[in-house]
């Protein structure tokens, strides 16, 4: 039996948070990982395929909205990479009106997170489906466990892990998608390879595994229904790897 869905229609994500949490690099990586250009540009050597603009170059920042469509497993995906810049806020709250979904970017920083407080509770207010990206978790000092409780305590929805990382000393060397129950490790500008899921990692995988079907059980059956499915049959080998950019929470 084939276990493909049939493809949605062409879906829109924001990519939306604070100045400087990566928007624009992520959109890269993801433009990249799925074979939408060739080589993968940094914003730090000017040459992303988001802020080409003269202006958003000269400034080092995203001074309008980047727009740019890729597939991704027979689907069409067009993101829509807001400016981050206080100033330039009402771009995002525009772009939100239009999305799917709302991909939250954000540091790993418990203090840096305050300021996404209008931001999320314009989603939440007006339901738009969304979720958190904790970029930025190849610095050291960064805490998901306290970030998670400084959004949770600005977001009325309850947030849970939908990845754990994987430590390595100070390091975070990759993560597990509590889904599927797989492990990755991270190569720097390169797809995550698939490995087995690490000992030292287990416990606390059950552990927010868990906590993440509870949370689900709460208001999605269906929902629930898929993350076993899902599961089993990556457990069996059947289904693609997750994409390296998926969500960190
Ligand atoms: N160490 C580290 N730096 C990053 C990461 N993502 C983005 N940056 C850097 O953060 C800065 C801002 O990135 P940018 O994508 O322009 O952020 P935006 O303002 O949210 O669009 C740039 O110098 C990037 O190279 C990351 O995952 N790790
Ligand atoms: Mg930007």
């Amino acid at each position: 039996m084939s276990t493909r869905k049939p493809p949605s229609a062409p879906r829109c994500a924001a990519l939306v948070g604070p100045y400087l949490s990566g928007k624009t690099s992520l959109l890269e990586s993801v433009l990249s990982l799925t074979g939408a250009v060739s080589r993968r540009g940094s914003v730090r050597e000017s040459n992303t395929v988001g802020d080409g603009t003269a202006e958003a170059r000269a400034r080092q920042m995203s001074t309008e909205l980047n727009v740019a469509t890729t597939d991704y497993l027979g689907e069409t995906w067009t993101f829509l990479d807001c400016p981050g810049f206080i100033e330039l806020a009402q771009d995002a709250f525009n772009a939100l009106s239009v999305v799917d979904l709302a991909v939250v970017v954000c540091e790993p920083e418990p203090q840096k997170v305050l300021t996404l407080a209008p931001l999320l509770r314009f989603l939440d207010e007006r339901n738009i489906p969304h979720l958190v990206f904790v970029n930025k978790m190849d610095l050291p000092g960064g805490s998901i466990r306290a970030t998670l409780e400084a959004l949770q305590g600005l977001s009325t929805r309850p947030l849970v892990l939908r990845e754990i990382p994987i430590r390595d000393g100070e390091k975070i060397s990759g993560f597990v998608d509590l889904v599927s129950e797989r492990a990755f490790r991270w190569s720097e500008a390169q797809r995550s390879e698939l490995i087995q899921l690490p000992e030292t990692v287990a416990d606390r995988e059950k552990e927010a595994r868990a906590e993440m079907l509870e949370a689900i059980a709460d208001f999605d059956d269906a929902l629930l229904e898929s993350c076993w499915k899902t599961s089993s049959q990556s457990r069996g080998g059947s289904t693609p790897a997750s994409p390296a950019t998926c969500s960190r929470i």
